[in-house]
């Protein structure tokens, strides 16, 4: 590893443990504050069974987090989620190559190492699954720090021609599927598309690294594809070939699955829409409540697709919506933690936030919600009960 790896490994790596040492320190904003301060407590959310554990993530296997656990604004490698819907493919990394191909001036192959002497950059981006929901407290979430190449530089490399319209990724990973009526069946790779404009933009990364370390097995090693703003379906690992073309591309992930099934009106008429999981839905959850003696704070995530947030509010068992803190080191497309300190009174509890952008839209409620069929893009707001003692 060179050293300056080594010096960013343990830049990020100091701000996920330097909790003990930080809690001491009367000056330090409560933003900074670890996993748990001296003498701090996590007080239990009564909607959650009292034995729920997520413990540790086993390799090869899928994995969310105890959300109760978020207070780093890097989520540690071994603890990001981690979901993918073929198993987890190995891959040689001594024959391994991107290739790219279709419509394009120059067709090309990167071994891993050109991949590595091309010039890099980092980027902050955390994301949910889209399948992400209420029912595991909303544990399919994470944000890393992600270093690798710029996508469109190895676009711009090969010369997206002018009749290509759609870039596909391939991850290394592939599966059966049935075809329906027909006693047939077909093995398909992972895969998801871009139009080349959103491929284009500057912010998508081709990342070699997570939080200052190479890419773990288990999210995508040696390369994947991360799309800030966009649900973690977009974001393709092991990826092992980008394919550009002149028509949509139909695959499962595109148009099967991971299609959101809503109602819409269209030009005056209520209509059933399908559609793609592409960007974040504005969202906001209360993840956790922890005590310091009498003094409670409530914390929580907000993810957004990019647009900036004007603020993000709670309100305590009905009560007027006040303005939390967000944590400074939030970033366009990082998620946004926040926090707010509280003096409840013993007995019950709801709790919940609602998060509002710069264009004034609101996180609706659920009943608020429009009418959907399908179980992709859970953003309601999440109200959480809680009992104190
Ligand atoms: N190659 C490949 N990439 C994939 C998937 C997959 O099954 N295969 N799953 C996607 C989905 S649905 C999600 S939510 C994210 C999860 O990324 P993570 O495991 O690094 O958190 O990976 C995406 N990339
Ligand atoms: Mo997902």
């Amino acid at each position: 590893m060179t050293d300056e790896k080594i010096n960013r490994r343990e830049a990020i790596k100091k701000t996920i443990n330097s909790g003990l040492a930080l809690s001491a320190v009367a000056s330090v904003p409560h933003w900074i504050l670890p996993a748990l301060a001296q003498g701090e407590e996590l007080v239990p959310f009564s909607d959650m069974p009292e034995d729920y554990n997520r413990g540790p993530a086993r390799p090869g296997a899928p994995h969310w987090l105890d959300t109760r656990m978020i207070s780093d604004f890097y989520t540690d490698n071994m603890d990001f989620y981690v979901v993918q819907h073929y198993g987890q493919p190995e891959i040689d990394i001594n024959n391994y190559k991107l290739k790219v191909t279709g419509l394009v001036d120059q067709e090309r192959e990167y071994t891993l190492e050109d991949l590595q002497n091309m010039s890099q950059f980092d980027i902050d981006a955390g994301f949910e699954c889209g399948g992400n929901n209420t029912g595991r407290f909303q544990g399919l979430v994470g944000n890393a720090n992600w270093r690798g190449i710029r996508l469109r530089n190895i676009l711009n490399a090969s010369g997206v021609s002018s009749e290509g319209t759609e870039v596909v990724f391939f991850g290394a990973d592939s599966g059966t599927e049935e075809i329906p009526n027909r006693d047939t069946e077909v093995e398909q790779s992972f895969a998801r598309s871009l139009p080349v404009a959103e491929a284009m933009r500057e912010e998508n990364i081709l990342a070699l690294e997570m939080n200052g370390e190479d890419l773990p097995q288990s999210h995508g090693r040696p390369l994947r594809l991360v799309v800030p703003g966009y649900y973690g379906v977009a974001n393709v690992k092991w990826l092992t070939q980008i394919h550009i073309q002149d028509r949509r591309y139909m695959g499962r992930f595109m148009g099967r699955d991971y299609v959101t099934l809503k109602k819409e009106m269209i030009g005056g008429e209520e209509r059933w829409v399908e559609n793609s999981v592409t960007k974040i839905q504005l969202k906001s959850a209360i993840v956790r409540v922890t005590r310091l003696g009498s003094q409670h704070k409530i914390t929580g995530f907000v993810l957004t697709d990019g647009t900036p947030l004007r603020n993000v509010e709670i309100s305590i068992d009905g009560g007027p919506w006040r303005e939390a803190t967000i944590d400074p080191r939030s970033t366009r497309y990082s998620w946004k933690l926040f926090t707010m300190d509280w003096n409840p009174s013993p007995g019950d509890h709801t709790l919940v936030s609602r998060a509002t952008d710069i264009n004034g839209h609101v996180q609706l409620t659920e009943e608020e919600m429009p009418e959907k069929a399908s179980r992709w893009e859970n953003y309601a707001q999440f109200p959480r009960t809680i009992n104190i003692s």
